[in-house]
């Protein structure tokens, strides 16, 4: 009994996941082929600190450049699938943003630092009397589409899933991929710019969410609202 128990302990322990792979219109790449590879490739753990440099992109090469990771030539409006390995394990939203490579820069050289992010997508909890639940759960998969009026060019593609099955205690698993954007409408409207770290604080209600008692009767994921087009 004990071993079993110590054994699923373990298993607990290392149900972590990360997003190495993306498809964008049915173009897929292989894992870490334009998503950068991150820190955690190998202990899948996640960032815990709202305010470390690593909740950006998670790099592994922090200080870049990244040319050892590729660009995927999308469409605008194309559906996204960013594949979890192994699939989501905790309850807790998943989000998306982008940040648009400054003009004369190439995506590979650029750290995304600064003001430069807004939120594209992010999903919604099911909230009965007795449960929170989100939609991700269990999932191999986080699925969204890309807004069909960017601007057309290139982007740091950030992808995200925050953990909250510890209460107080936000696991933030993310990667981000290199795309170029073409066949955008523009005028794209982003509901804020946010810097990553700091879009988030520790004390942000999203965040601090005691998801298991008393079951929360709403639910408002951190990084505000998502833009429109
Ligand atoms: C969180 O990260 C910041 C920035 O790197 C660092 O100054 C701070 O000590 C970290 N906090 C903890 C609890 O590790
Ligand atoms: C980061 O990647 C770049 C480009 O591949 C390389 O030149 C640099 O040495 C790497 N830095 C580290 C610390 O690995
Ligand atoms: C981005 O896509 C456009 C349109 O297909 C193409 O002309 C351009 O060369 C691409 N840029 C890069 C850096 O891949
Ligand atoms: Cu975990």
């Amino acid at each position: 009994m004990k071993t079993a128990a110590l054994l699923s302990l373990a298993s607990a322990a290392s149900a972590h996941y990360v997003f190495p792979s993306v498809s964008i219109g049915g173009q897929s790449a292989s894992n870490w082929e334009v998503v950068r590879q991150t820190a955690n490739f190998q202990s899948t753990g996640p960032v815990e600190n709202v305010s470390s440099p690593q909740i950006k992109c998670y790099e592994l090469n922090g200080s870049g450049p990244w040319s050892d990771t590729g660009v995927l030539n999308v469409q605008a409006g194309a559906s996204v699938s960013f594949t979890s390995s192994p699939p989501i394990f905790h309850e807790g939203p998943a989000l998306a943003y982008l940040a648009k490579v400054p003009a004369g820069t190439d995506v590979t050289q650029w750290d995304g630092s600064g003001a430069v992010w807004f939120k594209i997508w992010q999903d919604e909890p099911t909230i009965t009397s007795s449960s929170i639940t989100f939609p991700t759960m269990n999932s191999a998969s986080i699925d969204f589409s890309l807004p069909s009026c960017l601007e057309n060019g290139q982007y740091l593609l950030r992808v995200e899933h925050i953990a909250l099955h510890v209460a107080g205690a936000p696991q933030f698993y993310l990667s981000c991929a290199q795309i170029n954007v073409s066949g955008g409408s523009g005028g794209y409207s982003p509901a804020g710019m946010l810097s990553f770290p700091g879009a988030y604080s520790a004390n942000d209600p999203g965040l601090t969410a005691n998801i298991y008692w008393p079951i929360p009767t709403s639910y408002t994921a951190p990084g505000g609202p998502v833009g429109s087009c």
